[in-house]
């Protein structure tokens, strides 16, 4: 039998107390972690604020890319799909520098009328793999040029995602983000009669654009 020091408050631990206890700190862990959670949580990097800018009104193809220096040439894929009538939201969203503006947006995505993800990055190029991760919309990969490696690093990063998670890979570079542009219009032109179209005169006129011979 426990026996109780003069003086002492608590009360001798018995089995329903032990379990009543033990109840109560995990119910109170629970509760941290939903709170943890709403605010953000403490797995957040410190200091990162999640985007707060809403998605363009009427786009439905999102254009990341993880740096500013990647617009160049990420603005291919934009200028392809805005020749269709295409509405895109371009964005700088970084999986390794801005993780929380990156899960923010990605995860609201869908809501605000996204279809289709384009990702555009260079060096060990996590963005597009990581976007996949955390969506099941179609995901397509631009790898970028810019490190010692011209783009073979981003390339294979993009491209070898485990079986599970895809991300349809394009090319290194500009042809790669106006294939992608191509690429997610084709996706939306399996539903979307008005943007078929667009394609088939996007098709027509490069065709047209061919001289016979060379001038
Ligand atoms: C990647 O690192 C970006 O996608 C970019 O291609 C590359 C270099 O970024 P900066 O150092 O130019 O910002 O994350």
């Amino acid at each position: 039998m426990a026996i109780r020091k003069k003086g002492s408050k608590k009360k001798p631990a018995t089995k329903t107390a032990k379990k009543t206890a033990k109840r109560k700190s995990a119910k109170k862990a629970a509760g941290k972690k939903a709170a943890g959670a709403s605010a953000g949580g403490k797995s957040r990097a410190a200091g990162a604020k999640p985007s707060s800018e809403p998605v363009s009104a009427g786009a439905r193809v999102a254009v990341l890319m993880g740096s500013q220096s990647d617009w160049s040439v990420m603005k291919a894929a934009v200028d392809v799909l805005d020749g269709m009538g295409v509405g895109c939201d371009a964005r700088v969203i970084s999986a390794h520098r801005t993780p929380d503006r990156h899960h923010d947006y990605v995860t609201g995505a869908r809501e605000a009328g996204i279809e289709v993800f384009i990702c555009g990055a260079g060096f060990a190029a996590h963005l597009a793999g990581v976007t996949a991760a955390l969506t099941a919309l179609p995901v397509l990969g631009v790898p970028l040029e810019g490190s010692a490696l011209q783009g073979m690093d981003s390339l294979l990063a993009t491209v070898q995602m485990p079986g599970g998670i895809p991300v349809a890979t394009f090319g290194i570079g500009k042809a790669g983000a106006k294939n992608a542009g191509l690429f997610a219009a084709a996706i939306l032109a399996g539903t979307d009669p008005v943007v078929r179209e667009a394609l088939d005169e996007f098709r027509a006129r490069q065709s047209a654009a061919v001289p016979i011979r060379p001038e």
